[in-house]
């Protein structure tokens, strides 16, 4: 028998489009994750118009909201995003009150709310993060979609006991698992702690993004980029997976290590470039 009750359908209004069942669904994996505490986290996609009409009329405006500054360079560009102040372990149960899909207006001055953000929810605090970073990935990489930002736990715990120099954090993270250089090649970007939500913090880390898929926010969290949904979360569970065998690992004794050479070896044979000034060698044995 189905036990989802009356009340419990009607509030999941939404969840039978694809895209947003897939935030759903993601932003519920995070918190399970620990990674997305109380409101921690936030997530942007930016969906093509022909997918967003089949379900939403593009026509109905329901109100607009004024951007912290114009985004000429997203206008016209559609977005689904979490809500302020939004529970991620509570997205998936009313998709509608914690997610909004909205239209940058066509001179880039206003966010048209199509759907979600129900009862007055607005979008996430750190929109400024995601628009420059969005900016910025689209112009390196045409097929960029989505921004995701969470606490993962080691990553922030990495952020106490290693070094901050973005060469050397890479370096330890590509170290930490076979599979990382082959995921991340171009490094991760650091930003210093900085207050979250403001556009100085959006503007630095737009500015990493620009050779980075991936920024660390040092004693926050991390922000991760990708052409899907699946992408920039896989990115983040990689890069969180090595930061939880460095703090597994810390204050071990160390027999062995990969070394540059086998780095070497991996970028080669899996055709990735890696960022340059962070190995010793990159020559392959190949
Ligand atoms: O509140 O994670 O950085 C959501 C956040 C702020
Ligand atoms: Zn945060």
């Amino acid at each position: 028998m189905n036990t989802v009750t009356v009340s419990q359908q009607q509030a999941r209004v939404g969840i039978d489009i694809p895209f947003v069942r897939e935030m759903a669904e993601t932003t519920y994996n995070m918190w399970k994750f620990g990674w997305d505490e109380r409101n921690g986290g936030n997530v942007s996609c930016i969906l093509d118009e022909a997918e967003v009409e089949q379900y939403i009329d593009i026509q109905q405006v329901k109100y607009t909201i004024q951007p912290a500054f114009a985004v000429h360079e997203l206008a016209g560009k559609y977005f689904i995003v979490t809500g302020s102040g939004k529970y991620f372990k509570n997205v998936i149960d009313d998709p509608e009150a914690n997610l909004g899909l909205l239209r940058v207006s066509a001179n880039g001055e206003q966010l048209e709310v199509l759907w979600g953000f129900k009862n007055g929810a607005v979008p996430t605090s750190e929109l400024p993060s995601h628009f420059m970073s969005h900016i910025e990935r689209l112009k390196v990489d045409p097929k960029h979609r989505v921004v995701i930002h969470n606490h993962a736990t080691n990553v922030i715990a990495m952020s106490f006991v290693h070094n901050l120099d973005e060469n050397q954090f890479t370096r330890t993270l590509w170290e930490m698992c076979t599979e990382c250089i082959v995921v991340f090649p171009d490094g991760i970007g650091v930003i210093p702690w900085m207050v979250p939500g403001s556009n100085e913090i959006g503007q630095a880390t737009a500015q990493k993004m620009r050779d980075h898929h991936a920024v660390l926010w040092p004693h926050h969290g991390i922000f991760g980029t990708g052409h899907s949904i699946d992408e920039a979360f896989g990115l983040i569970e990689t890069i969180e997976k090595a930061a939880q065998i460095y703090m597994l690992i810390a204050n071990h004794s160390i027999r062995q290590k990969i070394t540059d050479q086998q780095l070497a070896d991996l970028a080669h044979a899996f055709g990735v470039t890696p960022r340059e000034g962070i190995l010793q060698t990159i020559t392959s044995s190949f």
